[in-house]
């Protein structure tokens, strides 16, 4: 059973938001298992966005799954974080119903010495899309991990949606998700692992292009824009716009448009730079005025006779005032 090729793959996170994109890499993966003729698919957990996964969302998780066991793949489903509501899980229905090639497994899940869990590692180096971690799991060491666990020769694990190997021998790794959401992972490689005659292998998934734009203003009335990110079509765009007011005016979201013409979506993000001094923490209504002319003038940096002038001049208008 150990040179059973299998694929190891986890967080779809299936959601309404971008829907079409989920269904893209589950469906690269499901043609790469059954062109490599894959007898195992180990899915590492969070098969959902929501522990309350609408019928719609299910129904895109089931079909996939249906589609590997049609073609007699076993599939070994260990629940994430997001799939669970109290003791029970979003997967229980494959269970519940006895679906014939589909095991829902506990964490962690043991087979032909890889282990597999859905688990924080303390050394993981965490994405732009983790920033919501759970205390689902207690989090551990790679080290700790190795040592309760000598017979092991690979761990695969979901949770952490940055793909990355975090030992070698013996290997340890994150699949991560399938798919980039926020605009941190620009530059982050999505994809599965396989493992071939007992060696894993990443295999990297053609997912929807971001591209960050920064707008500058080299000339008065005049804007121009440099992008990262991979080049490709319907791609994802973020552009950031800082400037005073006055540049920021020159900058047209039309035209722009007009440069990624074939965009899937264009999020702007503007960043006024305010001439204005800004108001400074210290002043609050609650202190004197002078005491809150004072504090102003700490803050800007005067020679000793203009701090002196001006608190003078200060004084007498605020006495003239009251
Ligand atoms: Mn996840």
């Amino acid at each position: 059973m150990g040179s059973v090729n299998s694929v190891v793959t986890s967080d779809f996170h299936v959601r309404k938001y971008r829907m079409e994109d989920t269904i893209s890499s589950m469906g690269q993966i499901l043609k790469y298992v059954i062109k490599n003729e894959v007898g195992k698919v180990y899915f590492l957990g969070d098969a959902y966005n929501s522990r309350y996964a609408t019928p719609y969302e299910r129904r895109v998780f089931q079909t996939w799954v249906k589609r590997l066991i049609d073609k007699g793949i076993r599939v070994m489903i260990l629940p994430g974080n997001h799939d669970t509501v109290g003791d029970l899980n979003n997967l229980l229905e494959f269970k519940t119903l006895g679906v014939k090639n589909v095991k829902i497994v506990g964490a962690p899940y043991i087979e032909d010495d890889i282990y597999f869990n859905h688990m924080l590692l303390n050394e993981a180096a965490i994405g732009a899309d983790d920033r919501l971690l759970s205390t689902f799991h207690v989090s551990t060491s790679v080290a700790e991990l190795i040592e309760h666990n000598p017979e092991i020769k690979m761990f695969f694990l979901g949770h952490i949606h940055k793909p990355q190997v975090l030992n070698e021998k013996p290997f340890v790794a994150y699949c991560g998700s399938i798919e980039r959401v926020t605009f941190g992972e620009v530059l982050d490689k999505k994809g599965f692992y396989h493992i071939k005659n007992g060696k894993p292998i990443f295999v990297e998934l053609k997912v929807r292009p971001m591209l960050i734009y920064k707008i500058g203003f080299p000339k008065q009335g005049e804007w121009d824009a440099s992008g990262v990110g991979d080049k490709g079509e319907n791609p994802l765009v973020k552009v950031n716009i800082k400037g005073t007011p006055e540049q920021v005016s020159w900058f047209s979201e039309e035209d722009f448009a007009k440069t990624v013409e074939d965009a899937y979506e264009i999020k702007y993000e503007y960043e006024i730079i305010k001439n204005r001094p800004r108001r400074a923490k210290e002043i609050k209504e609650s202190i004197s005025p002078l005491k809150g002319l004072e504090n102003y003038l700490d803050g800007r940096d005067l020679d000793k006779s203009t701090r002196k002038e001006v608190l003078k001049k200060g004084k007498e208008i605020i006495d003239g005032l009251s």
